[in-house]
Formats: C-alpha cells, structure tokens, sequence
C-alpha cells in the first residue's frame, strides 16, 4: 500500500502559486510517517514549493488542515477525488470544524494521529475507511516514535530542525484554538525521548514547536537541566510568565536558548483581561512589560513579539504605538497580527452572537479575503482602519532601516556571533516573505469552492464601512447601520488595484486601495486592499 502525504499551501499571489521561501520542515507529516508501518510506502508533497503528482499511483491521500490553508487543501483534495484516490483530513481545522471537512474529504481525523492512525492505515487496506475517526489529543510521540525526517530532503527547508517537547497549553486565552484543541491541557513528552530524538539528527539548532514550551515550569526545569550537556542552541515559543521565575530563566540561557515567540498580544491590560490572557498580567501592577522586557533581555534572549490588534480597546493610534514599543525593545522579530476569528474558540462565538463577522463569517473559505485583511468588525474603527494600521506596523518593522536600527542591542542580538548570525540572516528572510504574503488570496482557484450555502451566519456587508457610532456602542447595531451605508465607491481604478493585490511601491505607500465586493456573488460594494508584507507568525500562541 503507498499512502500520498501532503501539506498544502496557503494560497497564491494574484496570478501564481506563492512559493515560502522560509519554509520549514512539515513535522506532522514526518510524525505521521513515523506511526506508520513499514511495509507501507509513504511519499511526501509540498504544496509550498512543489508541484503535487495527481497522477501518481497512491492508496490513499492524507492532507494537513490549518484554517489558511483549507481552501486550498479542499482543491487538492477534489483533485484526488476526481482521481478515485480518497481523501483523509486531520489537523487542526478538521478538529476544530469537522462539518466543513467533511464537505470535502472521504474521512475526517480529529485530535492527535498517534492515537488512531494505525487504524486508519488498517481501513484503508481493507478499503474501508469510516468517515469520522475521533482521536484525544494527548503526549505526543509515545514510546519514542521518530519522525520520517528522510521525506523532508532536498526540499529546501530552512535549515533548522522541528521537534516537540510538549503540547497544548494551561491557559485560556479567549481567542486562541490551541486553548480549544488540547482543552487547556499540556502534555509533556518523556526527557529521553527528546533527548534521543535530538541526538537522532544532524542539526544543532532545533525549533520546539510547541505551543507554549514553558506551559509547566517545573516539567521544563526537569527537560532544560538534561538537555545542557547536549549543547545545542534552540528557539520555541513561550508564554511570559517565564519571567517571573528567575531559576527557570536561568535553565533557559544554560541550556542554550536563543529566544522564544512571546505572545505579548497587547500593551492595554484592559484588552488583556478581556481576552483572558493571564499569563501577561502580573500582581506588581502594570508597567507595560518594563519589567519582563529586562528580564528577557539580561538572559540575551532576541525573542519573537507577537501582537494580536483589533481588540476592543484598540484604537488605530493604540495599534501604530505598538510598533514604537517593539522598536523600544529592539526586538529580534515582531508579528504585528489582526486578531482573527478561528472557529470554536470563544472569540469566535462572541463575535458572532454580536453580529460583527465579516466575509459572511467564514473568512477562510471566502473566494476575495486576502491574508492579514480584517476578518470582523472592530469597536474602535472600521475593518479597512485596522487592516491598515496593522499593515504600517508590519510594513515599518520589516525595513531595512529597522533591521538595522533593531541590531544595536549588545545584550542580545550583538552578545555573540551565533545571535547576530541568527538576527541577520532571518530578519530577511521573514521581511521578504511578510511583504510577498500580505494580502495573498486563499486556494488557487477563486471559484473551486462554493460559498453561497456557506453562510449560515449572517448576511455579508461591505467590509468597508466608517464608524457611525462612538466606542461603546452596540456593535450588533453599529455593524449593521454602517453596511446598510455600505462603502466607498469602487470605479475602475479600484477595481485594477484589487486586481493588483500589493505590489507596488505607491500601494504601500499610500497604504490602502480600494477593492471587490466582500462577496461577489451577493454584493457590489467596495473592501479596503492594503499593499504590503506581513509578519510572519501568530493569531494564537504563547
Ligand atoms: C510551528 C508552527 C508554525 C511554524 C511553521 C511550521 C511549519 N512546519 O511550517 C511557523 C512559526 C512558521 C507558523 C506559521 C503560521 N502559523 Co503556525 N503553528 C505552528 C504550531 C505551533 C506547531 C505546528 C507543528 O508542527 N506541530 C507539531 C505537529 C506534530 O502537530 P500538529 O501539526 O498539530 O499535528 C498533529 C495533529 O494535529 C494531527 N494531524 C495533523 N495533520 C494531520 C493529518 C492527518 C491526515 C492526520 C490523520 C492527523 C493530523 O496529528 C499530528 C500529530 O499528532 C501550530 C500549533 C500546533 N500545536 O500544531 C501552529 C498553528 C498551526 N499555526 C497557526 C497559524 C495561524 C499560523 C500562521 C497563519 C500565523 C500567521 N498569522 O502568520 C502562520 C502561517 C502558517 C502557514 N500555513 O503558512 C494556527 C492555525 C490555526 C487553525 N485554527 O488552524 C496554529 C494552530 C497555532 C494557533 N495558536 O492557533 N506556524
Ligand atoms: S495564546 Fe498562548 S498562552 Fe494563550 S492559550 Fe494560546 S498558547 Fe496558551
């Protein structure tokens, strides 16, 4: 039996595939690979920057589901289809919206593979694959599983290796679907097997991809204190609240750590509290992240700022002075992200009974949503004023004169040459792709999926629209008063820039362009296209 594993890409640039040049290594596949019997062929593709063989012989088509790449997904799976070849989905979107796989797949795999996998190969032997396989999530990797790291040759991802440590997370961040996937749980892996893992490959830098790597402080003391004497130098990402724990910090420069990604989200602890971030709110009072911000830098730590914008107390002024805190701190990388509605989580629902949902609430299936675009109605300004804020912040971290003026911080990224190593040659990386990936469309094709009976939400309106009431009001009301105005008027001109998406220098520049209808089979108003470059990583996590 050959089993044809994929990862698809997010989507396209206006007229060709997009290609992630800092791509890295799809470990879920390889872990998938890992729990698979050996008599069973496995074969890789990478929608990201290989063509997918449709035509090849296969048994059976196993594809990876995040929310950005389902549209696509959904394409490459009808090919297989046509094909006669069928379809499993599992990861995270087919866990956290199994009816909207379902549309599209022969079956569905909920929570983790290690659980049921082998059962799925077995169906699948037996052609008899069921439709739902609901697996928990749990300790990743059991009993020392390897990931097949063979598949992920000469397919050019960067040169770092992906490993877990743990997974999920103890907090509850309301808009946040690890929160939801793992149902504030973290499941740490036994020492020696990450140890093995770690000495099974050839690298010495790894990624911890975990969700929040210091979620239990003391399971993280007990891996870091082992994981010394192997002398590698590691990145992962991290809630903040490692910094109020001084022996923990320590563990963390000993062992080798270069940084994590810190969900810092936002700098108004209003907004803080009402997204339940806990693990940023400490009992000293609010200093803004003075405090921790020393810390980290004192271990020489060039952490990764990760940025939710759109929050209820976010105003366009608030969001551009998060850029300034960013640059304060000198950063190593930033994510300057909209904060994005992912199903199931309970910023999801509460926008929705609020009313205040865009592209017909599924943003992620909507043929003219762009990447980084406002997915909902914000309190404080329009949809088109948040994208746009968020698009300054991005656009200013990623210059070349930020990079420059970020590098001069002799505690971290100049305390030795490996970080400035690291400092400049991913900061160029991840500037390039932010620019190339703002504003991409999701899926290949714009009319593979069809969204008229996708909308059980509410009625799309024009994304467009200018406050009408002051901050506080009823959103439910506001949302609808203003799509019933709708939007700046879309003439020809507007119509060539949507069709340009970013690109030019005077798009970004002038930072808005005006675009399509928010549905084009229902609407004729007009959306806001920004030109620009995105930041990388986020919308949950840490
Ligand atoms: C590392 C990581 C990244 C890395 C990239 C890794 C890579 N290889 O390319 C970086 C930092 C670049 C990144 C970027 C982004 N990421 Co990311 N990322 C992760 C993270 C933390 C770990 C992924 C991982 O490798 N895990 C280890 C593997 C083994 O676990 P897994 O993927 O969950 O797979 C297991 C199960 O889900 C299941 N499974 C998965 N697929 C399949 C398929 C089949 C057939 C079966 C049976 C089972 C199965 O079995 C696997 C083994 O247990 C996840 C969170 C998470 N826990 O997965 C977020 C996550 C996937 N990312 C997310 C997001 C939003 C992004 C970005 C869009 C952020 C942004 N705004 O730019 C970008 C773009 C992603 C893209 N598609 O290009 C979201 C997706 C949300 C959602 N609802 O789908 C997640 C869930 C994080 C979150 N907090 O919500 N990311
Ligand atoms: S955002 Fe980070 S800290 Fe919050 S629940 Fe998600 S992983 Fe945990």
């Amino acid at each position: 039996m050959k089993i044809t594993l994929i990862k698809p890409n997010i989507g396209r640039m206006e007229h060709s595939l997009y290609v992630d040049e800092g791509r890295m290594e799809p470990l879920q596949l390889g872990v998938i690979a890992g729990l698979t019997p050996p008599d069973v062929e496995c074969v890789l593709y990478d929608d990201r920057c290989e063509e997918i063989p449709y035509d090849e012989q296969t048994d059976l088509a196993a594809i990876t589901v995040e929310i950005y790449n389902a549209r696509r997904a959904y394409e490459i799976a009808a090919e297989f289809r046509q094909r006669g070849v069928p379809v499993i989905m599992g990861g995270f979107h087919p866990t956290l919206a199994p009816e909207e796989c379902l549309e599209h797949a022969d079956s569905i795999y909920i929570g983790d593979a290690e659980f049921l996998w082998h059962q799925v190969v077995d169906d699948a032997r037996q052609r008899r694959l069921k439709r739902i396989y609901r697996a928990r999530p749990g300790i990743p990797q059991p009993g020392g599983t390897q990931p097949r790291r063979d598949l992920f040759k000469g397919k050019g991802y960067l040169p770092i290796t992906l490993m877990q440590f743990t997974r999920g997370c103890r907090f509850a961040c309301d808009f946040c679907a690890i929160s939801v996937f793992f149902n504030r749980t973290n499941f740490v892996r036994q020492t020696h097997e990450v140890l093995a893992e770690i000495e099974n490959q050839d690298r010495k830098v790894v990624f911890f991809v975990d969700d929040n790597f210091l979620s239990n402080h003391e399971a993280a003391k007990l891996f870091l204190r082992e994981l010394i004497p192997m002398r590698i130098k590691w990145v992962s990402q991290a809630s903040i609240d490692m910094t109020n724990d001084p022996e923990l910090m320590d563990l963390l420069e000993e062992s080798g750590c270069l940084g994590n990604v810190i969900g810092f989200e936002s700098l108004d602890p209003r907004n803080l509290k009402s997204m339940r971030k806990a693990s940023n709110l400490t009992r000293r009072g609010w200093d803004r992240y003075r405090a921790q911000c020393e810390i980290l830098r004192s271990h020489h730590l060039q952490n990764w700022a990760s940025f939710t914008l759109g929050h209820d107390y976010d105003t366009v002024e608030t969001i551009k002075e998060t850029l300034d805190f960013a640059m304060h701190y000198k950063f190593c990388f930033a994510a300057f992200n909209i904060l994005m509605p992912y199903p199931a989580t309970p910023l999801y629902d509460r926008l929705q009974r609020q009313g205040r949902l865009l592209w017909d609430g599924k943003w992620w299936l909507h043929p003219e949503y762009r990447f980084n675009h406002a997915a909902f109605q914000p309190r404080n300004m329009t949809p088109d004023e948040l994208t746009e804020a968020c698009w300054h912040c991005r656009d200013h971290w990623n210059r070349p004169g930020s990079i420059w003026k970020r590098m001069w911080d002799f505690k971290t990224h100049l305390h030795s040459p490996t970080r400035l190593g690291v400092y400049l040659s991913y900061n160029p990386i991840y500037a390039k792709e932010a620019y190339k990936k703002q504003g991409m469309l999701f899926g290949l094709h714009r009319d593979s999926i069809d969204t008229r009976n996708v909308s059980p939400l509410r009625k799309p309106f024009s994304t467009h629209e200018q406050r009408v009431q002051p901050p506080g009001a009823d959103p439910v009301s506001r949302a609808t008063a203003a799509g019933a105005r709708g939007g700046r008027p879309a003439g020809p001109e507007a119509a060539r820039s949507y069709a340009l998406g970013r690109a030019t220098a005077s798009h970004r520049s002038a930072g808005t362009t005006v675009a399509a209808a928010s549905n084009p089979r229902t609407s004729a108003g007009g959306s806001t296209a920004p030109s620009g470059r995105d930041g990388a990583r986020g919308g949950g996590g840490n």
